[in-house]
Formats: C-alpha cells, sequence, structure tokens
C-alpha cells in the first residue's frame, strides 16, 4: 500500500525519512519535535542550529543520527487561527516540500505525523483530509511508500454525523441478520442449539455496538438478491480472480495504473496478480479493488467470490465496506478512516 495510515510513534519507524512538525528555529520544541530530537540526540540539533531556520510551509533535511531512520525533514505547519489565513495551502505546501525532499534524496519510504494538528491547533479531522489528499495526489505522480503516523486515536476521528450514520446502519444489519439467523438455526438445529439462552440474551442493540469479537462469531444466513441473469453467471463461472479483475478493469476503461493507485495498491502487488491468473489476493486487496472500480454491492460479491470470499452481516468490518458502496462512496481512504473509527482493520493494511 503506498499510503498506510498506521498508529505509531514516528520515531521508532524503520524507514527512509521522518517527517518532524518543527517550529521556525528548527531548534526543538515540544510534542512530536522534542520527541524527535531526545530520540535523535543533540547532534541533531547540531545540525539545525546551522539550517538558519524554515519558512511556514517549507521544509530542510537533516541526518537522522540515532533514530533508525536515515534523514529527517523538518517542516513548518501553520498555526490554525480559524481556516480564513492560507492555513490549508501552508499545509498542503507542507507536504509537498516534505515529498520532494523525501525524492530529492531517493528516499522510498517517508513517514509523517498529521503536521499541525497538536500545538499549533489545526482541527485533526480537517488536518488528516489536507494530509491524505497532498500524499495521495503525489503518489499518483511517484512511487513511494508513505506512512501517515496517528500519535492518538482522536487523530483519526470521522465526522460525528458519519460516526452515527455508520453505527445505525451496523445496528440494523446486525440485529437484523442475527435474529433472522439464529431463529434459522434453531429451526434447522432444533431448540439444542450451540447458542444458549444466556448468550441469547446478550443479543441486544448495544452489545452489538459494543463487541466486533461477539459480532465475529455471529453467522449469517442472509440470501443474496441475484439480480444479474444466469447465462451471465455462467459465462464467468470458471474466471479466476486475475481475470475478473483484469476484464472489469477494461469495462470501466480504466487504466491498470488508474485502478491500483485508485485502490492504494502496491504496483508490485498489482504486477503479481495480472502475471499469475490463479493469484489469491486477502480478502482487503480483493475489497480495495472494487471499491477502485466502483462496484456496486452485487459486481463486489462476484468479485469477492473469486477470491473466495463473502461480504457478510455478521461483522463489522463487512457492514461498513457496504456502507460505503450502498452509499456510493468509493473513496478509499474515507473508508479506512471510517474502519479506524470502528476499530476493524484497514483496507489494504
Ligand atoms: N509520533 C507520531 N506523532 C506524534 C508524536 C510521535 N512521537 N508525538 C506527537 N505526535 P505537534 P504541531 C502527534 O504538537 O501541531 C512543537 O513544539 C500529535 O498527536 O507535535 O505541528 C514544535 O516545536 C499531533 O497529532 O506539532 C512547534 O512549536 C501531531 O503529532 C509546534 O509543536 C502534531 O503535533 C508544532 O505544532
Amino acid at each position: 500500500m503506498p499510503l498506510q495510515i498506521i498508529r505509531n510513534d514516528i520515531t521508532k519507524l524503520n524507514c527512509d525519512a521522518i517527517v518532524n512538525a518543527a517550529n521556525a528555529t528548527l531548534l526543538g520544541g515540544g510534542g512530536v519535535d522534542g520527541a524527535i530530537h531526545k530520540a535523535a540526540g543533540k547532534e541533531l540539533l547540531q545540525e539545525c542550529m546551522k539550517l538558519g531556520g524554515c519558512k511556514t510551509g517549507q521544509a530542510k533535511i537533516t541526518g537522522g543520527y540515532r533514530l533508525p531512520c536515515r534523514y529527517v525533514i523538518h517542516t513548518v505547519g501553520p498555526k490554525w487561527n480559524g481556516g480564513q489565513t492560507g492555513e490549508r495551502e501552508l499545509l498542503e505546501s507542507c507536504y509537498r516540500e516534505s515529498l520532494r525532499l523525501a525524492l530529492e534524496h531517493d528516499c522510498q519510504s517517508v513517514a509523517f505525523p498529521l503536521i499541525s494538528s497538536g500545538v499549533y491547533g489545526y482541527p485533526k479531522d480537517r488536518a488528516l483530509k489536507v494530509a491524505v489528499d497532498c500524499i495521495t495526489g503525489f503518489l499518483f505522480e511517484h512511487d513511494m511508500l508513505v506512512y501517515l503516523v496517528m500519535f492518538d486515536k482522536s487523530s483519526f476521528q470521522i465526522g460525528e454525523k458519519l460516526f452515527a450514520d455508520i453505527t445505525a446502519f451496523i445496528d440494523d444489519k446486525y440485529v437484523d441478520t442475527h435474529f433472522v439467523s439464529r431463529r434459522t438455526q434453531r429451526d434447522e438445529w432444533g431448540e439444542s442449539t450451540v447458542f444458549g439462552e444466556s448468550e441469547q440474551a446478550t443479543l441486544s442493540r448495544e452489545s452489538f455496538r459494543e463487541g466486533a469479537a461477539t459480532a465475529s462469531k455471529g453467522i449469517s444466513f442472509q440470501k443474496r438478491t441475484v439480480s444479474r441473469s444466469l447465462e451471465d453467471l455462467l459465462k464467468q463461472e470458471d474466471e479466476s480472480f486475475s481475470q475478473a479483475l483484469l476484464r472489469k478493469i477494461d469495462e470501466k476503461g480504466m487504466t491498470d495504473s488508474e485502478c491500483y493507485k485508485k485502490a492504494n495498491v502496491d504496483r508490485k502487488l498489482f504486477s503479481k496478480i495480472r502475471s499469475d491468473v490463479h493469484y489469491h489476493p486477502s480478502k482487503t486487496t480483493a475489497i480495495a479493488f472494487a471499491i477502485a472500480l466502483e462496484l456496486n454491492l452485487d459486481e463486489t460479491k462476484d468479485l469477492l467470490l473469486k477470491a473466495g470470499f463473502a461480504l457478510s452481516h455478521s461483522n463489522k468490518f463487512d457492514i461498513i465496506i457496504e456502507y460505503f458502496i450502498t452509499n456510493g462512496n468509493y473513496n478509499v481512504f474515507e473508508i479506512n478512516e471510517a474502519l479506524f473509527a470502528f476499530d476493524q482493520s484497514l483496507l489494504g493494511v
């Protein structure tokens, strides 16, 4: 995945360069700046002292010293001042300039903190959007592995309305499915079912909202609506995932690179899939392609089936994917934000 959003301490990352959210003096400070200087040792400060500071929106590069990375790219984010004083443009410039320096120094992997979103007060959701937009724009043109490092979970918060909508969606799908599935199971297996009464009692909306773990134990007997002709299905019966993917890319009039970039899938992985007709992708990779191709729900299920997977209502991950597909939102990064907010694995990670 060319852009990976991860939760970690940036000073621990073993990549070519890490980016520091510095101030104009470049002489250290609090937050991530303080952590980087502390971990790198005083030689970093000595090199920084020779740089003559840095303007907001600009970036300068130094060695990594005792950090596991080769370089530290220091950039100065804007202070949030209500959003009407060019903050967004300056923040975009931080990402652009840092990535330019990384490229110039042949970095293959670089990690960013969420610049300006701490001491400088840039609202975290907006800072995240700027970061994702800038990095993905860059990755359309260049090959690099970019990590966006979240330190605390609050950095990765989707809007309240979206959160509420998804919660309601999960709630409905879960409850309906589990109610039906357990009844079906009791009918099939008689009263001596694997689910005892005490377990049934936990099937409240609240418990579904709470527990991905409980959810993954559920069994879905959801029947698919068949909306395509039998003839079409039979024609495609023997097609592998790889063949189906390439066919869909052609049908959508996309180029291969448009597709894998939009899916946020690494070029090398795509080449493997393309050259191995029997390649078995992970479920998250298969879904990432379905999202990139903007497949509807039935088409997504078909593509997943080729890789041996299904979408069901028995886990939150699948329901969140379904939510985005049925709402026509095919932005893999927004989907990942939502998955993160609900403590689910991210697409392709
Ligand atoms: N790894 C990853 N992210 C981190 C880490 C870490 N070790 N520590 C903090 N963050 P901030 P700014 C996150 O305040 O807003 C300094 O004093 C943190 O949760 O470090 O650009 C400088 O000298 C937040 O989301 O940077 C400047 O004076 C993000 O990094 C000023 O702060 C950025 O928070 C710059 O403020």
